[in-house]
């Protein structure tokens, strides 16, 4: 039954794509499904929007979804939702500030129970990532809870994350401070049409342009206004792709472990030579990658 199904997804059929991302949802085939998206090539963009509950996540995800689709660019959601598990409809409906199109072949969105443990979640999510990445959509958003550790997870999931703070944050901004330097790669003071917008935003520029830090963009947006969102993407597509980064940091580690095998065991490293280049054409990820490397030293 996998067969087809992914046979169906391969042909592009969003009832497929559906089943897939329901059967990790579950953690069901997780082995077969792993299979079947190695070779898959991948070429989105994963913006992770993160931020504390109310901040707007998923009003200045829709409305970011538009703006790409204004631009011609395929965008998948997947938003993770504590208090809502899996209520598709009702994310479109009512939380999700965006006219649903059924018939946008364009736009797919997707919520993700946040119910399992962090862990588990986390696979679940790189999975879906990689399987709407395969499907072809040009952007992938990731709705996720702004809780610390969800963060991180968030972080490693994503090429870019940008996290969400609102007007008059007070005492929660002291809190922010360490966990946006960690985390964030853009800040986006949203809901920039309340009071105070602009003084929160000064004052995150202030925390994140310590000397020494790392620097962040911090930019202003409203949803209800819809401003700010071409400087947004414009930012956001600036940034390097955290993703790519750590696939060539793959790609070197194999590079060095052929070196070591070339200058200890000849015969081993010329074996490892096509790998290497399946590598380099995306047709192998790391987990397929290192299962390989691990057969070729143990033969
Ligand atoms: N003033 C103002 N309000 C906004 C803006 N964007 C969203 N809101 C409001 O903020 C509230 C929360 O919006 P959501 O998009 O549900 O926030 P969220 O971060 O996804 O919330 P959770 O998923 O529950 O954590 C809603 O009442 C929105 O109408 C904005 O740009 N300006
Ligand atoms: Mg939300």
């Amino acid at each position: 039954m996998l067969d087809e199904i992914v046979a169906r997804y391969r042909a592009g059929d969003r009832l497929a794509l559906a089943r897939l991302l329901t059967l990790i949802a579950r953690g069901e085939e997780l082995e077969a499904v792993h299979a079947a998206l190695a070779s898959a090539s991948n070429k989105a963009l994963v913006v992770a929007i993160t931020g504390s509950a109310g901040v707007g996540k998923s009003t200045l995800v829709g409305r970011l979804a538009e703006h790409l689709r204004a631009g011609n660019k395929t965008v998948a959601v997947l938003a993770c939702d504590p208090q809502s598990p899996l209520t598709g409809g009702a994310l479109l409906g009512d939380r999700v500030r965006m006219p649903s199109r059924p018939e946008d072949a364009g736009l797919y969105i997707r919520s993700v129970a946040a119910t399992s443990g962090n862990q588990a979640l986390a696979e679940h999510l790189e999975l879906m990532t990689r399987a709407l990445a395969a499907f072809g959509f040009d952007v992938i958003l990731l709705e996720t809870v702004g809780a610390g550790q969800g963060d991180t997870a968030a972080r490693s999931l994503s090429d870019v994350l940008v996290v969400l703070v609102q007007p008059e944050s007070g005492d929660e901004l002291q809190w922010e401070k360490a966990g946006l330097l960690e985390v964030a790669d853009v800040v986006v003071v949203h809901k920039a049409d309340m009071a105070g917008a602009e003084r929160t935003q000064a004052q995150v520029k202030e925390l994140l342009g310590l000397p020494g830090c790392r620097p962040i963009p911090v930019l202003a947006v409203s949803s209800t206004k819809n401003t700010g969102f071409d400087e947004l993407w414009a930012t956001i597509s600036a940034q390097p792709r955290r993703l790519d980064a750590a696939a060539s940091d793959a790609g070197s580690l194999l590079r060095r472990a052929q070196q070591i095998l070339a200058e200890r065991f000849h015969d081993r490293a010329t074996s490892l030579a096509p790998l290497v280049e399946r590598w380099k054409r995306h047709e192998v990820d790391e987990t397929q990658a290192a299962d390989e490397l691990l057969s070729v030293l143990s033969r």
